[in-house]
């Protein structure tokens, strides 16, 4: 039965603001998750997707890289509000057909929000729009891979460039990093690059290996587990349930924070009878409700802490014999820390010397810890030193390779870390290029590509002439909303790979494409060999199958390995040296491929089909060794560094609301954080709002500041919220328009997301962007130490 999306767009002006909760999940959630699911889907394809997601043989969950047990039983829901709604996104029955698109002219689309945008529906067959063109309309896709073929032909492959959003699944991936490397180019941005691109900068040099060291088994063995710039409750809300196991057996968690996430103090898990009557676990046993950017100090004086108690009483803290037998750089470590300059500490952490030096103690007893981190320790210009110093806390108490200790960055899309493996990246390894010469007989370019924050920069530079997106929505994920949709609009060609419509069709190419594809839950059977199934690895390296099942919701869909290789047989035409269709004819093909090209994944298709799939390999958890270029896991010494704001001024991180994934908003309802119908907003704590003279709810226009220039976001409410003080909070992609594409993590390259410089004035009529030269504030604080 097709179903017909709202009319309404959003309506700033009826935002409702309630107390912020302090427990989370419990009935409401389950409740939530079906109605959105009925609403969207109906209820047979619902309950059919739901109770096959994150099951042995069934759809891994496209909503967060949190894994699943590999060695316990799984409960018969393992699924939770949040992916429950992702997946009511994909299974929608509404559509986005040829005569929605003929209904409505760009022009209109431009005035929509994303939040209406996606709830139009699936796109059911490719679509295109030229120059001087008003709709969309629909083209045959032998016409629509003849298009990218005569554009990539007709320009240079370093104009080219292939972005990929993390749910892209690990066959896919690999094909859509060889069509790149095949035409000349590593331009191959992706949306680990705005993500957790700082954690594997901050690891591969420290541990030699650019991901986590915990596995969820470890949960159940840790004593001490830190949750820090994180917001499970909503963003990984299974991990919740790993947290509160590890809780109840007596393991202590400390959460990291500016904002009292509902999640992070007290849980009722809906899969268990206490849950759903019950008050709920208590999560965090300790919160320290710190100032954006304040963690690298606040590790820096557990460095401090843990070594004087070392100092105290010898042999109780620091692994001795681990570190002189596994690491390197201790000593330089210990100088630095051995003094601490606690007013600067206390400043930019906005916790005091006693919070600070209780949890040190709790840490110093732990005898195995774990760190939990994801996005707010990642998009700041220090995020690799403040990560690098995460790694030198658990260093010093040898917490790696045992039971119950160790690194987990959490991820977000759910393969993101898997698409990183399979070779999407602008900076590939030398010895990864040559496996993958050899296996095809192609020369692939040696020349570094463009990240996301360069693929912004070529954009405005009118340095790009094709732009292929394998899913996301580059025009709000990234930096600098305005000039980057300004440059997209002057492209040749964009090409969206997509399953529903998205703000960056809207800001689309002289030439623009939309290939609609199958998603998770889709079943893809049109295949000689019949059905396939594809892969992911999970944050903690797990691989594992996914197959969708349901009917998809046009015959016109392509699979996305038919796609590439589609494009890939377009570009080269016949007689190519790699065989493009062989890989689309039967994904087994890909999967030979490569087991002879990427380490770990030799014997790939008999290991993938056993029944927990398998973990790669991973030298620090497996054998507590670390293949960095030292053969040694390297402490490190930064300097202290935190934002500091001038007076007036604020430090704005963003943040997703409880209803949204990345770009695209289930609905408005931010439950846990009180908030709803309305996006707009900012969060500020009362006392500065009263220091900067705004009343609650006040409507204000949000000047960011970075290098002398300013941006200007128009029409944001203020509301009054107990976040850290001298720090405020907004939603994601709403404020994009505010980040400067210089303001970025310095070694990684990551988006400064967490990390704007603002001030705000009385909302007027001005229009939404404005650059002048004025001073520079000082943005970036160095203190001493
Ligand atoms: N339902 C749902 N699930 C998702 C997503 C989604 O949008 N919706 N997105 C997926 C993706 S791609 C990702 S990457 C992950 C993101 O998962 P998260 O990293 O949890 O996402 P954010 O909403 O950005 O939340 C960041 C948290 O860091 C805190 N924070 C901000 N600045 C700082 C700081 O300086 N220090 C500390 N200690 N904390 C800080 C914020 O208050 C917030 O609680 O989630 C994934 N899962
Ligand atoms: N200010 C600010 N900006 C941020 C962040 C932040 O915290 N703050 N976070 C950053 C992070 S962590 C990330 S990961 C990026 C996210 O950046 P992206 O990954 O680019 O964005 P998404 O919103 O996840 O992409 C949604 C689109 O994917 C398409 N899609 C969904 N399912 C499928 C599928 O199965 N196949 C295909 N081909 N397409 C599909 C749909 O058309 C949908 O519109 O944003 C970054 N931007
Ligand atoms: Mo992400």
């Amino acid at each position: 039965m097709k179903r017909s999306a709202p009319e309404k767009d959003i309506n700033e002006d009826a935002l409702e603001v309630g107390a912020p909760k302090t427990t989370a999940a419990g009935v409401k959630a389950v409740m939530v998750a079906l109605e959105r699911g009925y609403e969207q889907a109906g209820v047979s394809r619902t309950l059919r997707s739901m109770l096959r997601v994150n099951q042995r043989g069934g759809i891994d969950c496209p909503g967060c890289a949190w894994p699943e047990s590999i060695t316990g039983a799984r409960k018969p829901a393992e699924f939770c509000e949040n992916g429950a709604k992702a997946l009511a996104e994909e299974n929608t029955t509404r559509t986005a057909d040829a005569a929605w698109w003929a209904k409505h002219p760009i022009s209109e689309l431009a005035e929509k929000t994303e939040y209406w945008l996606g709830n139009q529906g699936r796109i059911t067959e490719p679509m295109m729009i030229r120059a001087g063109e008003t709709h969309y309309r629909p083209v045959s896709w032998s016409r629509a891979f003849a298009t990218i073929g005569e554009h990539i032909n007709a320009t240079t492959p370093d104009r080219c460039v292939f972005y990929t959003s993390g749910r892209t699944a690990n066959e896919t991936a690999f094909m859509y990093q060889l069509f790149a490397r095949s035409i000349g180019t590593n331009n191959l941005p992706d949306c680990s690059n705005m993500c957790h691109e700082s954690s594997g900068t901050a690891l591969a040099p420290t541990i030699g290996i650019g991901k986590g060291t915990v596995s969820l088994e470890d949960f159940e063995h840790a004593e001490l587990i830190f949750v820090v710039g994180q917001n499970p409750g909503t963003n990984h809300p299974r991990m919740l349930s790993a947290l509160a196991d590890a809780r109840q057996r007596g393991a202590k968690v400390v959460a990291v924070n500016p904002l009292p996430e509902a999640a992070l103090l007290n849980f009722r898990d809906p899969q268990t009878v206490a849950g759903v009557i019950g008050d709920g676990t208590r999560i965090a046993d300790e919160f320290l409700q710190i100032k954006v950017g304040g963690d690298l100090a606040l590790f820096q004086a557990f460095g401090h802490l843990l070594l004087a108690e070392e100092a105290r009483v010898p042999g109780s803290v620091v692994d001795h014999e681990f570190i002189a037998a596994q690491t390197h750089g201790f000593d330089a470590y210990a100088a630095a820390r051995a003094e601490i300059d606690w007013d600067a500490t206390e400043e930019a952490t906005g916790l005091t010397r006693g919070e600070i030096t209780s949890i040190a103690s709790m840490l110093a007893k732990s005898k195995g810890t774990i760190i939990c981190w994801a996005l707010g320790l990642t998009q700041q210009p220090h995020s690799v030193d403040t990560l690098k110093e995460l790694i030198n806390v658990l260093l010093v108490q040898g917490n790696f390779g045992k039971p119950g200790a160790g690194a987990c960055p959490v991820r977000g899309h759910s393969n993101v870390q898997g698409d990183r493996t399979m070779g999407v990246w602008e900076k590939p390894k030398e010895e990864w290029l040559a496996a993958l010469d050899a296996e095809f007989s192609i020369t692939s370019p040696r020349e570094h590509g463009y990240d996301s924050t360069d693929t912004v920069e070529a954009f405005e530079n009118d340095a790009v002439d094709v732009f292929v997106s394998m899913g996301g929505n580059f025009s709000l994920a990234c930096s600098d909303t305005e000039a980057l949709e300004a440059g997209m609009r002057r492209t040749g060609l964009t090409v969206h790979i997509s399953t529903k419509p998205n703000r960056s069709h809207v800001v689309h190419g002289q030439t623009s494409l939309i290939l609609p594809t199958l998603g998770r839950t889709d079943r893809d059977d049109k295949h000689p060999g019949g059905p396939q199934f594809l892969t992911v690895e999970d944050s903690m390296s797990v691989v594992h199958t996914t197959q969708g099942r349901l009917a998809p919701m046009s015959p016109h869909l392509l699979a996305e390995p038919v796609i590439v290789a589609r494009m890939a047989a377009a570009t080269f035409g016949e007689g190519h040296a790699v065989g493009w269709r062989a890989m689309a004819e039967d994904y087994d093909v890909i999967r030979d491929h490569i087991a002879a090209v990427c380490p770990g994944f030799e014997d790939f298709n008999r290991r993938v089909r056993t029944r927990n799939g398998f973990v790669l390999p991973n030298p620090p958890r497996d054998t507590r060794t670390f293949a960095t270029d030292i053969g040694k896991a390297r402490f490190t010494v930064s300097p202290l560094e935190y934002l500091k704001a001038p007076a007036g001024h604020l430090i704005l991180q963003t943040m997703r609301s409880h209803d949204q994934y990345n770009t695209t908003f289930y609905g408005l309802d931010d439950r846990y954080r009180g908030i709803s119908n309305g996006r707009r907003v900012i969060l500020v704590h009362p006392d500065d709002l009263a220091e900067l003279g705004y009343a609650d709810r006040a409507l204000v226009d949000v000047i960011s500041t970075f290098a002398g220039t300013e941006r200007r976001a128009n029409r944001f409410r203020l509301v009054s919220y107990p976040t850290a003080r001298g720090c405020a909070a907004a939603y994601f992609p709403e404020a994009n328009a505010l980040v400067h594409r210089g303001l970025v993590a310095r070694e990684s390259n990551t988006p400064g997301y967490k990390a704007m410089t603002v001030s705000f004035v009385p909302h007027t009529a001005e229009p939404n962007r404005v650059f002048d030269e004025r001073e520079r504030p000082s943005t970036v604080g160095a203190a001493a130490g």
